[in-house]
């Protein structure tokens, strides 16, 4: 067993070939989760040429039809989470689904052990525009035994019990990044190949950074913390840099160093981000690059869900800018201002 070692694997290495060399770091070495971490990468490929595809075959715009948050559902949103569900249907390794397209748990097979947590297409009213968007996922470990209906609380658990947790980013090249608890590695997707190839291994994000990523159009309606951590940036001269799209803004401060920050507003109390869908995945592989995640006050993969659309308010990204951000919560009402 090769226990807290990161196996050194060379640039260019195969997803399949990394999983499979990887999988004895598992607490439970079965090749179930590395077949579900499969399964999640085969659909993403599905899903990228359907995106790669949008504008030729009118799939983009509007589906009319409503998710549970009362978005209006782009068609590729839909078709995402029709590939990714049937491919973790099919290869029976999940014993319930949650996703943000679903109203409800999806009970899939009842003898597997992992539950899973998916945004199939975050950042879809991009899509209409080109630019980038993401597929966010995580990975749990079911409480009861396989066999038994899953519950409640085998689906309701926090980020910490995750095993393994990712991202998708449909970009200028589109990469899968994921941890298993055991540091963060990036796979770049070579389509003439068919296949993801290990281009960023050891992920590390820097402890500080330069950048600030948030709507600022909200800056009205933000509270007085959120007012002054981004007036600090300002003094700071930090750059603004916020794409609307959640994997991509994660993903730049990830290799450049910054914090996204999806803070309370007057439209949307609790944030607008879903702990179990978008937060906690992001929270998994940003702790395992060195930086943290909070709601201002808690660590989010602290917070015990108590229903799977759950909103927080979301700060991710470098430590030492989180850390400030969160230094500026704990002064006491109207100093900040
Ligand atoms: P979605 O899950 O409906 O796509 O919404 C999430 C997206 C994030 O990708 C992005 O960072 C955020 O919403 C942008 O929201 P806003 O336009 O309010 O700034
Ligand atoms: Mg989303």
């Amino acid at each position: 067993m090769m226990e807290n070692s990161r196996i050194a694997m060379s640039i260019g290495t195969a997803l399949d070939r990394f999983i499979k060399s990887h999988q004895e770091q598992f607490k439970y070495a079965t090749g179930e989760l590395s077949q579900l971490l499969r399964d999640i990468a085969l659909s993403s490929k599905v899903v990228n040429r359907e995106i790669n595809r949008a504008g030729l075959i009118d799939l983009a715009g509007s589906s009319g039809s409503m998710n549970q948050a009362g978005d209006n559902q782009q068609k590729l949103d839909v078709l995402a989470n029709i590939r990714f569900i049937r491919a973790l249907k099919k290869g029976g390794e999940a014993c319930a689904i949650i996703s943000e397209e679903e109203d409800s748990i999806l009970e899939v097979n009842k003898d597997a052990n992992y539950v899973v947590a998916i945004d199939p297409l975050d950042g879809s009213s991009n899509i209409d525009v080109n630019v980038s968007i993401g597929t966010i996922f995580s990975i749990y470990r079911r409480i009861t035994p396989a066999g038994e209906p899953t519950t409640e609380a085998d689906v309701l658990q926090p980020g910490i019990n995750q095993v393994a947790a990712g991202y998708v980013l449909y970009g200028s090249s589109t990469m899968l990044v994921y941890t298993t608890g055991k540091g963060v590695n990036g796979f770049t997707y070579d389509p003439s190949l068919g296949e993801y190839f290990l281009s960023h291994p050891n992920m590390q994000i820097p402890e500080d950074g330069k950048i600030y990523s948030i709507n600022e159009g909200s800056y009205n309606s933000f509270t007085p913390a959120v007012k002054a951590f981004v007036e600090q940036c300002r003094e700071r001269q930090l750059s603004g840099r916020y794409i609307g799209s959640l994997v991509a803004d994660f993903h730049r401060n990830l290799l450049k160093g910054g914090i996204y920050v999806y803070p309370t507003t007057e439209k949307s109390p609790n944030g607008k981000l879903r702990l179990m869908y978008e937060c906690n995945a992001l929270a998994f592989v940003v702790e395992q690059a060195g930086g943290k995640a909070s709601t201002g006050s808690q660590r989010i993969m602290e917070i015990q869900p108590t229903d799977i659309h759950q909103k927080v308010p979301f700060f991710i990204g470098s430590k030492k800018m989180v850390e400030r951000a969160e230094a500026l919560h704990k002064q006491p009402a109207g100093s900040t201002a």
